[in-house]
């Protein structure tokens, strides 16, 4: 098989047969198995990653605790100097990294590289914010007093991510927690942690030229056991976490039993709602897109397609019609569009669904199916599936993480589709497609979309980082990269200063002695 420069690529993340999964200070190790991380491009062994113990896991809070004691007294706009030197690095390393994140996690090379794009645009995020970590001058009803409003670091922040954003997704919590002064404990999935040691190698790489200790960013690696290792850690005050709402609701109760904070990145089940005046130059590329992008894995792939029943026909022959030019096959070849699933398991669970909708009385318009044959020896690679399907069966009520879209119809208003839209226990992404500004307001308003995420004439994947990103409901209620969500990183504290020489009670209480 060609090679499409994978091994030039690791050689240039510094990516050996046998690598170290955990880190601490100048000495990074792990003592646990090791994990092989296979492709799922063409089924070859990429490299090793030890695992990490529990006595490897308190050296690494160890370091990290003790970094943070550093880190949070650098000025913030020097600790943005850091994560703009990150941003240079990642520059330089976009195309090594950009291959090894479509080459471990399937993605095409374009996601892949799109995906090393958000690290240097949430790190310029950063940089900017790093300035303007601002808090309030509030006035006080007392004479003689001022109050303020002061954001201090958090401490250590753990993040526990998914395989199938194994490097941006980092970032965004890292850039942002680290020009807060946290230092940061991440496990990336276990089916992506070549990804995580090459990000660790680039900002160790960073650290070191500024003499800085290495825990201010330390990984880990393992399953669920060492993402339990964060979640039960009091030492950790906030726990992001990304992955399947069953994931979530375990680190959510686990974390706040403890009271610590968590970030709760979690299922979609998002819809595009196609009105009658929608432009199918739009709506195609949007849905095509949003459905069969990163084979179906993102948190914001397009899930269903609301369809007025006015123009159902035309859009259903539309898209089926441009699912007949999707090429599958090695995600390294710029020619195809789609590349495979992360693995097997993926593929049953693929597979399963198909058989589980058509049980359900679903119609299938776009046949689904594993290929086979030269190209396809990973048995990773499926075809994307259209079916016809109503709102309420059990299998379109759940996210599956695959390439399945299912069409359904609306008639009447735009309220009738609004509510087929939020009539799932998840609320991460929605689209509209209009031209009425009507329809497209209502949807925006407060008895629109109940997501965290609602577009107009644009699709339900591929958000910016300058926005908060995140959703409602089942998808978890956290928000994560632009707008503020960097408070989250960071303690509030209230001030009150009395600079007069009397002592005058709040509510004008009298406590005369
Ligand atoms: C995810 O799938 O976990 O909006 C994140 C998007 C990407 C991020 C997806 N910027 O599709």
């Amino acid at each position: 098989a060609t090679d499409f420069g994978i091994k030039e690529a690791l050689q240039k993340l510094g990516v050996s047969d046998i690598n170290h999964g955990t880190s601490t200070g100048s000495n990074n190790f792990g003592n646990g198995d090791l994990i092989e991380s296979y492709s799922p491009v063409d089924g070859q062994l990429i490299a090793k990653v030890s695992t990490t113990t529990r006595e490897d896991y308190d050296k690494v809070m160890d370091a990290a605790t003790s970094a943070f004691k550093t880190f949070r007294a650098m000025p913030a706009p020097q600790r943005g100097e850091i994560v703009r030197q990150f941003g240079n690095k990642l520059r330089e390393l976009k195309e090594p990294l950009g291959k090894l994140v479509s080459y471990e996690m399937g993605k095409s090379l374009q996601e892949g590289y799109g995906e090393v794009q958000e690290m240097i645009d949430i790190c310029d995020f950063a940089v900017g914010l790093s300035r303007q970590l601002n808090g309030q001058v509030i006035p006080s009803e007392r004479p003689g007093h001022v109050m303020r409003e002061q954001w201090h670091s958090l401490g250590v922040v753990g993040i526990i991510s998914a395989f199938n954003f194994p490097v941006a997704v980092w970032a965004w919590n890292t850039a942002l927690a680290w020009v807060c002064g946290d230092t940061c404990v991440w496990k990336g999935s276990e089916k992506a942690p070549v990804c995580a040691v090459a990000c660790q190698n680039i900002i160790a790489g960073v650290l070191k030229e500024n003499n800085l200790p290495e825990g201010i960013s330390c990984i880990v690696n393992g399953d669920y056991k060492v993402g339990e290792y964060i979640t039960t850690d009091t030492r950790i005050p906030l726990v992001s976490a990304t992955g399947s709402t069953r994931m979530g609701r375990i680190v959510g109760k686990t974390v706040a039993e403890r009271f610590g904070k968590s970030l709760l990145e979690l299922g979609g089940n998002n819809a595009i709602i196609i009105t009658p005046t929608a432009d199918l130059k739009v709506v195609v590329p949007g849905a095509v897109f949003g459905a069969v992008g990163t084979c179906g894995q993102r948190c914001t792939s397009t899930r269903r397609l609301i369809i007025h029943e006015s123009v159902y026909d035309k859009v259903r022959d539309a898209i089926v019609g441009a699912y007949k030019q999707l090429t599958i096959g090695n995600p390294l070849d710029e020619s195809n569009h789609i590349g495979p699933l992360i693995d097997k398991d993926a593929v049953n669970t693929y597979l399963a669904a198909i058989e589980k909708a058509k049980a359900e009385g679903g119609n299938v318009l776009v046949e689904g199916g594993v290929l086979e044959g030269e190209g396809y020896e990973s048995g990773c690679y499926v075809k994307p599936a259209i079916i016809e399907a109503e709102n309420h069966f059990e299998i379109v009520q759940h996210e599956t993480f695959a390439p399945i879209l299912y069409l359904m119809k609306y008639s009447g208003d735009v309220e009738n589709a609004i509510d087929m839209q939020n009539g799932v226990a998840q609320g991460l992404s929605s689209a509209i497609m209009t031209n009425e500004m009507k329809e497209a307001e209502k949807f925006l308003s407060f008895a629109g979309s109940d997501c965290g995420i609602a577009n107009v004439n644009i699709g339900t994947s591929g958000a910016e980082i300058g926005g908060a990103f995140g959703g409602e409901k089942e998808t978890g209620g956290g928000r994560e990269s632009g707008s503020d969500a960097w408070k989250i990183y960071m303690r509030r504290q209230t001030n009150t200063i009395n600079y007069s020489d009397e002592l005058p009670l709040a509510q004008g209480i009298k406590f005369d002695l």
